[in-house]
């Protein structure tokens, strides 16, 4: 491959809603660039960009791939995101070292749930856009009706700069409003558009979009508005440079026609990158964080400043190791080059540094500012990584990720398994944000976290096939704790004195409840020395320890306050182990009194749901216990935050992807402890014990 630089190169992000053919248009472009013998198919694995074997098991893109096609004078690198919601993050992900986004649509959907989280993203990112209107070939793809449903969404600066010809399986070509020339295809053919007549019985329909796309450049700039006043009309040496400054700053977002499957439009898709989308090279700068001090620098995307590449994706790759994706922001990276990693210290060599298409390395011998790549075992470096040239610090931004929205507990299924779980784990978290490994403090269980069930499933599957590691899945344990409502006062007394040396603690103490969030709080109130100050700390810690083994349950006790206010010693017999017995001798004899009760995890959840699910869905949320909090309406979606005992939503995600025919998504987060209703504490009581096998332990 060629080395590029400069204006020859563009980047792109394809982000879309699941299954509107994102993975099928970058087949298609490939192959109409010559760059694959053959069409790529999703549905028979044979997609350049999805080759994981999750993917092409599943038929869907799980994370970004990456795909380059060489079109005309230029290179263009195109990240394929999934579209799927519990992988989107990967379309954030990618958005930073984009220059533009192509949003894909289904042209029989129209605007779906994930079409405005990508949206949104871009927004958040200020990415320009080209929305791409795909599978015009299907049956009930309405041009018409997607355009209407794109404006609704997303304002009238989303204007057609082509029209289809014939619809549905007569679907043969497009016509371009900004040159008003037509071009056909034959439907599975080589991708290659035929420049031809705009067909009679579009001419009327083609002339008003020409003029409407017209006059929302002119609008935008005062030099073509007097232009277009004086002639009537706008050419396209003046449209085109308009319309690339417009849509680069984000003031028009064009709309184009396809079929992927059909490959019909996808070199019109690159004629449009390359000439609509900006270059690397016409970004201002690019801005870095905030230095320890608080100078924040910032690069140009040109060969001439210092080497710095930011990493935006890891690889586990079973037999090449790790691989790192990066894109090249400032300088020109050389093969064999040694830069600093800038957030971790430390230096990584970048031998046989490469372009990806799809799972092929293609090497290359240097990378030009603006341009993305691919280096395999890099030390420690890991996504969101800066590097770059030692005598000139810099760190991009990392992108932020929302919490895990769903939790499990994770068992080996053999001993062998237990020893490869921890090593598989961690290095797919290398190439995952979105996973979570820990172990719960109260529970002691193995946690895994993720986006959603099937994020996890995808997982599971990978500790199998990637690492050999065999595990079972279960809905983890609800940490459970336990307080008190009433106040106790009580003697606490340790005494052995028979024979020998003998053990004598007695502590008094007071006990009462604390606010939520209190913890645990402890006074020493002795006066006059019934205690030796020595044998105090002891007294604590005898508290402290059967606390948090539990009173009703086994959960550990929290929000109170114990006050020591008097006791008596022995000069011979009494020692730190004595007063630590009667300090828990003390605490469950208080605990019998001061009204014990089990507190459980409330968690904050925020469901989006299209409008029609609303009701049913808090319907749901109220046999769930949960509270609504306040419900908002965002463009067709409603957002329902409401709080909801964690035991109700262990399995939630599965069920709201059936309650919602897969449309809805939601996360949650910790918010608070409460008590638990009544009826239901001595179910979980009793279970709690059973799954112990609890023997009720001696009084001392
Ligand atoms: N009829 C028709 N089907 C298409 C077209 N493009 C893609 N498909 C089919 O639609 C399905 C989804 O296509 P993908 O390319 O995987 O869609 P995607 O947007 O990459 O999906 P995610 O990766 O899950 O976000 C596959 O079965 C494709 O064969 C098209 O233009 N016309
Ligand atoms: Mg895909």
């Amino acid at each position: 491959m060629k080395v590029y630089s400069g204006t020859n190169i563009r980047n792109v992000a394809m982000v879309g809603h699941g299954h509107a053919g994102k993975t099928s248009l970058v087949s298609a472009m490939l192959y109409t660039a010559g760059a694959t013998p053959r069409l790529g198919r999703v549905d028979d694995g044979s997609a350049t960009t999805d080759h994981d074997e999750e993917e092409i098991a599943r038929k869907m893109s799980i994370s970004t791939g990456l795909a380059v096609v060489e079109w005309g004078t230029s290179k263009i690198n195109i990240l394929d995101t999934p579209g799927f919601s519990m992988f989107v993050h990967e379309a954030k992900m990618a958005l930073p070292v984009v220059d533009a986004a192509i949003v894909v649509v289904d042209g029989v959907a129209g605007v779906e749930v994930v079409t405005r989280r990508v949206w949104n993203y871009c927004e958040e990112y200020k990415t320009p856009r080209l929305i791409v209107v795909n599978r015009m070939d299907r049956d009930r793809a309405n041009a018409e009706r997607v355009l209407e449903s794109l404006t609704n969404a997303f304002g009238r600066d989303v204007i057609p700069i082509e029209l289809p010809i014939g619809s549905e399986k007569s679907l043969s070509g497009v016509v371009d409003l900004v040159r008003m020339k037509a071009y056909t295809y034959e439907l599975g053919g080589n991708g290659k558009g035929k420049e031809t007549e705009i067909p009679a019985n579009m001419r009327a329909q083609v002339q008003e979009a020409h003029e409407m796309l017209v006059e929302l450049v002119a609008e935008g700039d005062d030099k073509l508005m007097e232009k277009f006043f004086e002639a009537g009309t706008l050419g396209e040496e003046d449209l085109i440079p308009a319309l690339h400054n417009a849509i680069r700053e984000d003031k028009i977002f064009p709309v184009i026609f396809s079929s992927g499957l059909g490959n019909i439009g996808a070199d019109r898709i690159m004629d449009f990158i390359v000439d609509y989308t900006p270059a690397p090279a016409e970004h201002e700068w690019v801005q870095g964080e905030a230095a320890g001090n608080g100078d924040a620098p910032k690069r140009h995307e040109s060969d001439e400043e210092p080497v710095s590449l930011y990493v935006f994706r890891t690889v586990s790759d079973a037999f090449a190791g790790r691989i790192s994706y990066f894109k090249v922001f400032s300088g020109v990276l050389k093969n064999d080059a040694t830069l600093q990693n800038f957030g971790r210290g430390g230096q990584e060599k970048f031998a046989h540094i490469q372009t990806m298409q799809g799972k092929t390395a293609i090497p290359v011998p240097e990378l030009h500012a603006g341009d993305i790549g691919a280096v395999a075992k890099l030390k420690d470096t890991l996504t969101g990584d800066t590097l770059g040239d030692k005598s000139a610090p810099i760190q991009y931004p990392r992108v932020k990720l929302p919490e895990p929205a769903i939790t499990f507990a994770i068992e080996p299924k053999s001993r062998a398994d237990e020893d490869k779980l921890g090593p598989g784990i961690h290095k797919l978290m290398e190439e995952d944000g979105m996973l979570r490994f820990f172990r719960d403090p109260q529970t002691k269980e193995f946690l895994i976290a993720g986006t959603g069930q099937q994020h996890i499933e995808v997982i599971v599957s990978k500790l199998k096939k990637r690492y050999h590691t065999e595990v079972v899945l279960k809905a983890p344990k609800v940490p459970y704790r336990e307080t008190i409502r009433g106040k106790a006062d009580v003697q606490g007394r340790h005494k052995k004195q028979t024979g020998g040396h003998g053990q004598y603690g007695d502590c008094k103490i007071r006990m009462e409840p604390l606010a939520r969030g209190g913890e645990f709080e402890f006074v020493n109130d002795i006066f006059g020395g019934a205690i030796p100050k020595n044998y105090i700390p002891p007294v604590e810690k005898g508290i402290r320890d059967a606390a948090a083994r539990g009173y009703l349950a086994g959960f550990p006790v929290v929000d109170f306050r114990v006050v020591l206010y008097d006791g008596s010693y022995h000069d011979v017999d009494s020692n730190d182990l004595s007063f630590q017995m009667a300090g828990r001798i003390a605490f469950k004899k208080a605990m019998e009194v001061a009204k014990p009760t089990l507190l459980e995890p409330i968690m904050a959840v925020e469901i989006t749901v299209p409008d029609d699910f609303a009701g049913s869905i808090m319907g749901d949320l109220n046999s769930r216990r949960g509270r609504i909090q306040g419900m908002d309406n965002k463009g067709g979606n409603t957002v329902v935050k409401a709080e909801v005992p964690m035991a109700e939503m262990l399995t939630y995600g599965v069920e709201l992807t059936s309650m919602t025919q897969g449309r809805g998504s939601f996360n949650m987060e910790m918010h608070h402890y409460d008590v638990v209703p009544g009826q239901l504490q001595e179910k979980i009581i009793e279970k709690a014990k059973a799954e112990r096998g609890e023997v009720k332990e001696e009084e001392e």
